[in-house]
């Protein structure tokens, strides 16, 4: 039956596909619980702990510099997909926007839905990371995470937020929802961080 969805890395990308993953045919969705319904004109997006206060408003947010992305996309449970293409905001232009404290060192991403994940500001703070609101060509589907969620390729995806709706910025790391229930704090597709081993 796998085999009927999932195939083997063929060596055109197998360099592109982290040890342990296989390629999917489609794009899985991948949700704990029910899915949020947000309109874009209702999403709201709120930043604070150790940055200045502030909420955006989807026009806010679109005011922006709007950027393309093509990134690959690894899930924990063993499905990876290649090249999805995004439409979004880069977290570096995002984080021109916003003020934060130098003593941050960490965020807590948050979603409406109540989801939430951990992750070092090094790790969230890069030019490859970005929010999405389009997905090949079409409006972020709800499932996937309408109508905003972040990307994070270099990281299993459930670092990559659906429904996002704030950072929360840390003085020093905690744990979000899956990091909370055995997954691992980072989550490194290409070392294999999938489970915290205090489970
Ligand atoms: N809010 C929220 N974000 C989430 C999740 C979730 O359950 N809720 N699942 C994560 C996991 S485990 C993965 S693999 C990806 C799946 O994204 P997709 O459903 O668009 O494939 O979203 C991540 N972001
Ligand atoms: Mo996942």
């Amino acid at each position: 039956m796998i085999g009927k969805y999932f195939k083997k890395p063929g060596s055109e990308h197998g360099d592109r596909v982290p040890p342990g993953q296989r390629l999917a045919s489609g794009f899985p969705v991948l949700t704990y619980g029910e899915t949020p319904i947000v309109d874009r004109a209702d999403w709201q997006f709120r930043v604070w702990g150790l940055a200045k206060e502030k909420t955006f408003s989807w026009d806010d947010f679109m005011a922006l510099p709007q950027s393309e992305f093509t990134a690959d996309f690894h899930c924990v449970t063993t499905w990876s997909k290649l090249d999805v293409k995004w439409v979004g905001v880069k977290v570096t232009d995002f984080m021109n926007a916003i003020e934060v404290d130098p003593k941050a060192v960490h965020i807590m991403e948050h979603c409406y839905g109540g989801y939430t994940t951990n992750i070092s500001i090094d790790d969230f703070v890069r030019e490859e990371n970005f929010f999405a609101h389009t997905l090949f060509g079409e409006p972020l589907p709800a499932d996937h995470g309408g109508p905003m969620r972040t990307v994070v390729p270099h990281l299993y995806a459930w670092k990559s937020a659906k429904w996002i709706n704030g950072l929360e910025f840390l003085p020093k790391e905690d744990l979000g929802f899956w990091e909370r229930n055995g997954y691992h704090h980072r989550g490194d597709p290409w070392k294999e961080e999938r489970y915290s081993g205090r489970f």
